[in-house]
């Protein structure tokens, strides 16, 4: 994904003839940068009389999903924005008129600005809603533990949500409460919500809560590729995804787009580090160069495309960096991913309790890799533990997670 060879493939194509499952195929396989740099010319026409505005709004969260979009290298955020005939009509962490000027208009404090600009952005209806961060709900359902300028974050998105055509919710934050719904002595009061999941709990999204029904596409992780953010909204704003319609075609059961979370994919089947767990040898310390697992990894357990697609100017991603993967992008995340540093079966989520919060993120793939194989691979230390671990190749092989994981990532499209 992302090498010449995949963008030899899809160079030659005619973008306007191009149907929806080529097109995700082709922002599939090609990164930002490749993708928007081979149909440049052919987007400028598709769009010289579009203008998508997008609404992007902040609640609980630490900002990093911006940041990722604004790391995104070539091409950076305004250049893609360019390319895509994008208007970033409200973003509060990047709007250039902060202080006590909007458009010339004096107000008091930058905090009443920042309400003017957006009342006068959502009046226009059918922009794209970008939620960043989670929704607080407590205390009791007021919504009160965000303010912004005197009001709920709870009431700024619901206004921001019922004037949107769609809504695009990016970083774990968003799409499942992330770290603000994780078990804690506070969290029931503080009750935070992801935009249409809290956790994997699709009953307690705030739009459920709100009353508001609006199409939502999640991009999940903490935080999301740059890729997944742009790919998504070019592929709407370009038509090729027609929404609501094949919403349903593209999305998992999470509303994550199937192309950067392909469900019959894991990130372990494209480890750098795969030919170390096949033969059994484990770092058993961060930052050595053998497989992950005794670490906690949970690669062989995530379905994203970090592995082929990469990070950081598509170089490297968390476990070739010597980083187990925590699994940041599944939807239970972090409480299915804790604790973090622990081998799966040691700390007991694994074949024990199923029927906890890692049910979802981790259990599945773990009955189809089958735990029993893991329980029985032995770290490499010492000639005692190498005796140990001897024995038939063909069961070690049989063994190996990940194996059975088909390598078409696109999925059904
Ligand atoms: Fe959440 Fe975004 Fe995690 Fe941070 O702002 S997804 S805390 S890395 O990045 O919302």
């Amino acid at each position: 994904m992302g090498g010449k060879g995949s963008f030899d493939r899809f160079k030659q194509l005619d973008f306007m003839k191009m149907d929806r499952r080529t097109f995700l195929r082709a922002v599939g396989a090609l990164g930002t940068s490749l993708f928007l740099q081979n149909y440049r010319s052919d987007i400028v026409k598709a769009l010289e009389f579009a203008e998508t505005r997008i609404v992007w709004v902040h609640g609980g969260e630490c900002t990093g999903c911006s940041e990722s979009l604004l790391n995104g290298g070539e091409p950076d955020l305004l250049q893609a924005l360019e390319r895509l005939n994008l208007r970033l009509a409200y973003h509060e962490v990047l709007l250039g008129q902060q202080g006590i000027y909007v458009d010339g208009k004096l107000a008091n404090t930058s905090e009443l600005n920042s309400e003017l600009l957006f009342e006068e952005v959502i009046e226009e209806k059918g922009y794209i809603l970008v939620a960043e961060g989670a929704i607080a709900n407590g205390p009791a359902g007021t919504g009160k533990y965000i303010m912004l300028g005197g009001k709920t974050y709870k009431d700024i998105f619901r206004r921001a949500a019922e004037n949107s055509a769609l809504i695009v919710a990016v970083g774990q934050c968003a799409t499942n409460g992330g770290v603000n719904s994780a078990d804690s002595e506070i969290k029931d009061l503080m009750d935070f919500r992801g935009v249409a999941f809290t956790m994997e709990d699709g009953e307690k999204g705030i739009l459920r809560e709100l009353g508001v029904e609006k199409p939502v596409i999640n991009i999940n992780g903490c935080p999301p590729h740059p890729d997944w953010m742009l790919l998504t909204l070019a592929a709407v704003v370009l038509g090729k995804i027609k929404v609501p319609d094949d919403l349903p075609a593209v999305l998992d059961e999470w509303l994550r787009p199937k192309v950067f979370f392909p469900p019959d994919h894991v990130i372990h089947d494209n480890c750098p580090r795969r030919g170390s767990y096949d033969k059994g040898e484990f770092d058993t310390v961060v930052s050595g160069e053998k497989c992950l697992w005794k670490l906690g990894c949970k690669a062989p357990y995530t379905h994203a495309d970090c592995a082929t697609r990469r990070w950081n100017g598509y170089h490297s991603f968390c476990p070739q960096s010597g980083s187990p993967c925590i699994s940041c992008v599944s939807p239970g995340f972090p409480d299915s991913s804790r604790p973090f540093f622990q081998e799966i079966e040691d700390v007991g989520i694994a074949g024990t309790n199923i029927d906890t919060v890692a049910k979802v993120a981790i259990g599945a793939s773990l009955l189809a890799v089958g735990a029993h194989a893991i329980r029985r691979t032995v770290v490499k230390e010492g000639p005692e533990e190498k005796e140990q671990e001897e024995g038939p190749e063909e069961e070690k092989q049989e063994e190996a997670p990940g194996k059975k994981a088909g390598k078409d990532e696109g999925g059904d499209q």
